[in-house]
């Protein structure tokens, strides 16, 4: 009787190892042949962001959308994003909001990104698989949800509802950059307030190393 619940203890072990190994396997296959990566580059780094809008922002008294940074499967704080210096950035922002929303003229293309172009699928239906995307250069204000703006680094990202982005950019060697969200989604009469002026939601820092 013991050696059989020691053999099944052992056994369970081995399909949890292997199981474990294969998962992690797996997710390194995934991460280093993205689908809809066309660059290659050694220095390319991965990056993704979420965008949820049920989040209860006390200084507002409701909920606000916000950024986070998915790490590991959880999400964290977008108030510090750390990325390295003179990199390729594939940065990924899946956004589960809504739109519409404006922003000014400075911001109503895309910018900074390759070929000032970003790759958007699942437009309006963020969480089905298997569709197709496009490459766009901007987005009408019409199904505009958000921006990540940098201003220093003339880096636009325009995020329509629903939708899942994809966009490359270069980093400056190295610095501390402020990066905004463009789009008028928080309190007030201007929009301008709540999580448009906290870090974390709607504003944050590029930390560069
Ligand atoms: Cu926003």
């Amino acid at each position: 009787m013991k050696t059989i619940e020691t053999w099944f203890y052992v056994g369970l072990l081995a399909v949890i190892l292997i199981f474990g190994v294969g998962m992690y396997y797996e997710g390194a296959i995934s991460h280093a042949s993205p689908s809809t990566s066309t660059q290659s580059s050694t220095n390319e780094y991965n990056i993704t962001l979420v965008i949820t809008n049920q989040n209860y922002l006390a200084s507002a008294g409701q909920n606000q959308p916000a950024y986070y940074v998915l790490e590991n499967g959880k999400l964290m704080s977008s108030a510090q994003i750390y990325l390295p210096g003179d990199s390729l950035i594939r940065m990924t922002i899946i956004n589960y909001d809504t739109g519409p929303g404006t922003t000014s003229s400075t911001y109503n293309k895309v910018t900074g990104t390759l070929n000032n172009t970003e790759y958007v699928f699942n437009d309006t239906s963020v969480n089905t698989t298997a569709q197709t995307g496009h490459w766009i250069s901007s987005v009408p204000f019409s199904d505009l949800a958000h921006t990540f703006t940098v201003p220093n680094m003339n880096l636009n990202i325009m995020v329509p509802s629903e939708s899942i982005v994809v966009a490359y950019f270069h980093t400056p060697a190295s610095g501390v950059y402020n990066w905004q969200c463009e789009v008028d989604c928080g309190t007030g009469a201007s929009g301008w307030g709540g999580a448009m002026e906290t870090p974390g939601w709607m504003q944050g820092e590029i930390v560069l190393d």
